[in-house]
């Protein structure tokens, strides 16, 4: 009953915010979505977790819906990272086989079995030879909502079946069952600990990822990210096949030079574990301002910035930002995309997600599809109606998981 109250009163104050304000501040939106979100708990307290998100899409729709307004507004800058401070990185034979790799249309699948670590050299990710790879899989939806998709045989047939050599675990921090909030930390750790274990089994490079989103600036749980990444990289020390994405995607306004202070704490926590892992940095405005951090990047050869784009809404603007940032020799890694549009659903725009990936295989950009779960949403790639946790048969799927899938067998195998 007192949480009843509290949730009735979290909605009255953000009702408040609302009102008042009209034009939502980030923050405003947050405690609406939060609000929402915990009303929904409230309501459903007999339900699964996994049922209550699926509630919020409707909430969050509204909020990409401000954000889009927002993003349009967002110029891009035209500064960008000096090229040839990228390319005096990379020694000469290096860049040789990368540029010979890159003009025979040479494709490597990378496998932590053959390929090792990874390191970056210029804007490429490469194996530990030094060759030129891109990374192609799926990201789990939270893993605090949907932590039955997180089992071997499911990454395994990723690996096997669909052809993905990538898998990324995405923990929300902030939201119901959040990292940072009510979520039960250990279980978490445990879901985050098997993925990679699972990941590696299943001979697949894994992104450990700390799904900011509602706490719209990293440093808003910054001490937790500290103590998270630390215990993280201790434990995955001797693993060869873990990346670090230390912040989904910053937003509300929150400026890259918050970011990179936060990334500056964060990442050496993880260095002193294991000095090369490569680290995935978030940028400003859910990870679409790559160009603010092309303007100021890391002193951090090894960490690359991350772009993420929903099909359905973001078309070229976006795409020639990417473009001209690589060409100018930012490395960009993108972390999550979605077919449909940026609140997750509505429509898969198909031309669009051909052209981004048409981009993103010319400069050979490693990514990863939101979402590996049942939501009753586009982006998940089952039907809300399949049951299936792994073994998958053409009835299970989404229009989009049935896209990716084929999009990924279609794909060179090697
Ligand atoms: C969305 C999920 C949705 C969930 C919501 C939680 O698809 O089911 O209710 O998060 O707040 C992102 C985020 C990602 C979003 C996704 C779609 O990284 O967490 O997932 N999206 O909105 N950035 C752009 C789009």
């Amino acid at each position: 009953m007192r949480q009843l109250y509290e949730g009735f009163k979290k909605t009255v104050v953000a009702a408040g915010i609302c009102i008042c304000c009209l034009g939502l501040t980030a923050c405003g939106k947050k405690e609406a979505q939060q609000a929402v979100e915990q009303e929904t708990v409230q309501m459903q307290e007999n339900e699964t977790v996994g049922k209550q998100a699926a509630d919020g899409a409707d909430d969050l729709k509204n909020a990409e819906a401000d954000k889009e307004t927002e993003n349009r507004g967002t110029e891009h800058d035209a500064d960008t990272q000096s090229s040839t401070d990228a390319a005096s990185e990379v020694n000469e034979k290096d860049a040789a086989a990368e540029q010979k790799s890159m003009e025979n249309g040479d494709y490597i699948l990378a496998r932590p079995s053959q390929n090792g670590a990874l390191s970056v050299k210029g804007t490429q990710l490469v194996d530990e030879k030094g060759q030129a790879v891109q990374l192609r899989g799926i990201s789990t939806h939270g893993i605090a909502w949907f932590p039955d998709f997180v089992n071997q045989d499911a990454v395994m047939q990723l690996s096997k079946d669909w052809g993905a050599n990538l898998f990324r675990i995405a923990m929300y921090t902030d939201e119901n069952g959040g990292y940072c909030t009510d979520g039960d930390k250990e279980k978490l750790k445990a879901l985050v600990t098997d993925g990679v274990e699972y990941a590696k089994q299943a001979d697949m490079y894994v992104i450990v990822d700390w799904h900011i989103l509602s706490d719209c600036d990293p440093n808003q749980n910054k001490d937790e990210a500290i103590a998270f990444f630390r215990e993280m990289a201790e434990v995955f020390a001797d693993n060869d096949n873990v990346l670090y994405e230390i912040c989904n995607e910053p937003n509300g306004g929150t400026s890259w030079d918050s970011i990179k202070s936060y990334a500056e704490e964060v990442i050496p926590v993880i260095r002193a574990q294991k000095p090369d892992a490569v680290i995935l940095v978030g940028t400003p405005t859910w990870s679409q301002e790559i160009d603010k951090a092309a303007a100021s990047p890391l002193d951090d050869s090894n960490v690359m910035y991350t772009l993420h784009f929903y099909a359905g809404t973001h078309k070229d603007d976006l795409r020639n930002r990417l473009e001209t940032c690589v060409q100018n020799g930012l490395p960009v890694f993108v972390s999550e995309f979605g077919m449909c549009d940026a609140s997750g659903n509505g429509a898969n725009d198909f031309v669009s997600t051909t052209k981004w990936l048409e981009l993103l295989n010319k400069y050979q950009i490693s990514f990863c599809c939101w979402n590996l779960a049942n939501k009753d949403e586009s982006s998940s790639v089952f039907k809300a109606s399949s049951t299936a946790l792994s073994d998958w048969t053409d009835d299970d799927f989404n229009e989009s998981g049935r896209w990716i899938r084929d999009y990924f067998r279609g794909m060179p195998q090697k």
